[in-house]
């Protein structure tokens, strides 16, 4: 029995599959000569070698599994535990390694050695993420951006977990589990993914004043960016320097983008997590693997006591900003991106990021956000990645020397060595404590009664919210009243929906009245009552605007071109040239993938088909297509549609005249606005690529009623 099942295995179960006979035919053998020979042997995680990974050992070819098998055992059990808990919030990440260069020495404010010598080079590990989605969810969640940065200084990992707006929901961190919970699935349907527009959501916000500032962001364009590389990112709290005479400034800390600021509508948002749910991680991906390293500048706003106490606003209170028009943030250094992990999951995955993690001359203040979080990462990391030896996985490794005297625990990678295991000790001369090098907390007096109190100097939740309304350009505004209508628009508790625009009064009218009136609201509900008294009427702060301080440059940002047979090869190529010249990509989408033959001769490769391309994934596009070929288009529903949402997404629209059937098909007048672009020339070329340097054509947004 056992001879006629070694017989069969041999003869039917290796020479079934493709990788088999690939090996058989190189070598003409036997499986494991060929392994033997031109490869590494494959082997189990003990190190043994493996010569047949495809047929569990069984009694016979159709017989019962043996537990013998001792390599199916190992394969499958480590197969199972491959999944660690995604984290509780910011579960969706994305991460790239760089280096953070010093410009200046801050010597005068912080004794971190980062900050010393101007032109130092500091290695850094860049998560960018969203935070209420699950780690397969669409990049394009209407959703704060995690900005969490971690710097492998020369005194110990600094980490800079900061998000992508500058206020939070939240004063008190004892909140942030019921924030977290009300924003993510509801636990009974488990649903909505990666969204906050549901009842428990805006029940929670509606109840929660202190959040009414952070929702005007959240509800701002801010929420959809176009990519991590054209984000602002944010410290939020306010932190210390401390310098070596031990004197404390408070700093807070903003990441400003090379490449400018820009965001997506939301209509585009929607239908990008349908053409490609990866958008932001594919941009930076492509973006660092074509050597288009993003970059950003890190700014401080330093500021002493006495602004402190002068300011209208507690500097302890995160739901508060300093706007740069009254203190102007100083560039301290660069952020660049340059590398991609080797493994997403031994990097991104297992990357432990802390607020804690300070070098000596940073320091805290008493911002109850931040002190919540100081006591909760440690905690995350461990439930997460397993062990209190999590630090010994390289992504988490200092790179500057360390020395304690930490041992053992789960997966202990490097232990003490020797018998001295403690200090101090009459064996070895160190390590020792360091009073002169190391972290001093920054001795600031305290005392006071053990209570539970808000302080009276949190109190005034509308002001702000209102200074970033009026802050907003006109498309901006109308952006945050259709986001709130939306999300409203979701909630199925009328109640809410009423407690919100009562919110929504104290911080503006007219968007109040927007927001019912699209709800439809038979009245107003009269304005929440939590402090109104208190607030005050704040100057704009232009900084606040995405599109005030857009880049007026077209730099990083990509092109889609339509095309059809018989295109007109010269032109195209022209275009790409300028195209290219400007910094950015142009991308070919063609009826076939593998592209069309222009009217020269010449192969244009097509990047996309027309239902893998669709507009949304462009910030520009030109319709390269003869008259023959956008007839044959505007029987396609997935070309009108490029065209169609190209227009009524702002975006500028170069097109040859051949293409005048497919834009008329679409719903788009040729002539509309300067938006579109006829495609005659090199001239032509360079008014397209001047216009796309604007990103978009506001001015026809009321045309197409976004
Ligand atoms: Fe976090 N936060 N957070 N958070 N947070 C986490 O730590 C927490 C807050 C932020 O890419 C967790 O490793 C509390 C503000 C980022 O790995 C957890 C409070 C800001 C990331 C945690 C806050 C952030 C996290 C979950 C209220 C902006 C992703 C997984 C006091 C300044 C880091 C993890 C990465 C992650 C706790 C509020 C930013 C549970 C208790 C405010 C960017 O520890």
């Amino acid at each position: 029995m056992a001879k006629t099942g070694a017989k069969t295995a041999k003869s039917s179960g290796r020479a079934a599959t493709i990788h088999d006979q690939k090996l058989l035919r190189g070598e003409g053998g036997e499986l494991h000569q060929v392994a033997e020979g031109d490869a590494p042997a494959l082997t189990t995680a003990q190190g043994g070698p493996v010569a047949d990974d495809h047929n569990t050992l069984k009694i016979g070819a159709r017989g019962p599994s043996l537990i013998e098998d001792f390599h199916f055992r190992e394969k499958i059990f480590h197969f199972d535990h491959e999944r660690i808990p995604e984290r509780v919030v910011h579960a969706r990440g994305y991460g790239a390694h760089g280096f953070f260069e010093t410009y200046d020495s801050l010597a005068q404010y912080t004794r971190a050695d980062i900050f010393q010598r101007a032109g130092e080079k500091t290695p850094a590990f860049v998560r960018f993420s969203t935070v209420a989605g699950s780690k397969g969810s669409f990049d394009l969640a209407r959703d704060v951006r995690g900005f969490a940065v971690k710097l492998y200084t020369k005194e110990g990992n600094w980490d800079l977990v900061g998000n992508n707006i500058p206020v939070f929901f939240i004063q008190d961190a004892i909140r942030f589990p019921d924030l977290v919970h009300a924003v993510k699935q509801e636990p009974d349907r488990a649903f909505p993914q990666a969204q906050t527009a549901h009842d428990t959501f805006w029940d929670f916000i509606s109840l929660t004043p202190e959040s009414m500032h952070m929702i005007m962001w959240i509800m701002s364009d801010r929420a959809i960016p176009r990519s991590f590389r054209f984000m602002e990112g944010f410290g939020v709290h306010t932190f210390r320097f401390v310098n070596a005479r031990d004197e404390s400034t408070f700093v807070k800390f903003h990441w400003k983008p090379k490449l400018g600021m820009q965001s997506v509508v939301w209509n585009e948002a929607v239908k990008i997590n349908g053409a490609d749910p990866d958008f932001h991680r594919r941009d930076l991906w492509q973006a660092i693997q074509s050597g288009n390293f993003p970059e950003w500048e890190l700014r401080v706003q330093l500021f002493d006591q006495a602004f402190a106490d002068s300011f209208d606003f507690d500097i302890l209170d995160s739901t508060k900003i300093i706007p740069e028009e009254i203190l102007e943030p100083i560039p301290v250094g660069r952020l660049v991106l340059d590398r991609m992990p080797d493994n997403f999951f031994a990097e991104t995955e297992q990357v432990a990021f802390m607020t804690q993690n300070v070098p000596p001359g940073i320091d805290f203040s008493n911002d109850p956000l931040l002190q919540g979080r100081n006591f909760s990462y440690l905690d995350t990391q461990l439930k997460r990645l397993g062990s209190p030896n999590f630090t010994h996985i390289p992504i988490n490794a200092p790179k500057c020397p360390f020395h304690h005297f930490q041992q053992d625990g789960h997966m202990a990678m490097r232990n003490p060595v020797g018998r001295v295991n403690y200090e101090p000790n009459s064996f070895e001369p160190g390590p020792r404590e360091s009073p002169q090098r190391g972290f001093r907390s920054f001795a600031d007096a305290e005392e006071g009664q053990k209570v539970r109190l808000r302080p009276e100097s949190f109190a005034d939740h509308y002001s702000q919210a209102r200074q970033f309304f009026n802050s907003q350009t006109p498309p901006e505004q109308r952006h945050i009243a259709m986001a709130l209508t939306f999300e409203l628009s979701k909630v199925e508790t009328p109640v809410i929906r009423e407690r919100m625009v009562s919110h929504l009064l104290n911080i503006d009218e007219g968007l109040a009245d927007t927001v019912a009136d699209k709800l439809g609201l038979k009245k107003l509900p009269k304005p929440a009552d939590a402090a109104v008294a208190t607030r005050k009427d704040l100057p704009p702060s232009p900084a606040l605007s995405i599109i005030e301080n857009g880049p007026d440059r077209f730099v990083g940002r990509k092109v889609g071109v339509l095309v059809s047979p018989g295109v007109d090869g010269d032109l195209l190529r022209k275009l790409q040239a300028a195209i290219e010249k400007e910094g950015s990509v142009m991308e070919v989408v063609s009826p076939k993938v593998g592209g069309v033959e222009a009217f020269d001769g010449s192969w244009i490769e097509g990047r996309h088909m027309i239902d893998g391309g669709p507009s949304v994934l462009f910030d520009a596009v030109a319709l390269l297509v003869t008259e023959e070929g956008a007839e044959r288009l505007t029987n396609e529903a997935a070309a009108r549609d490029f065209v169609a949402d190209a227009f009524a997404h702002c975006k500028f629209i170069a097109y040859a005249p051949g293409a005048i059937p497919l834009l008329q098909k679409a719903g788009v007048d040729p002539e509309a606005d300067e938006g579109l672009i006829v495609l005659d020339g090199s001239k032509a070329i360079a008014s397209f690529i001047q216009s796309c340097r604007k990103l978009r054509l506001w001015g026809r947004e009321m045309a197409v009623k976004l």
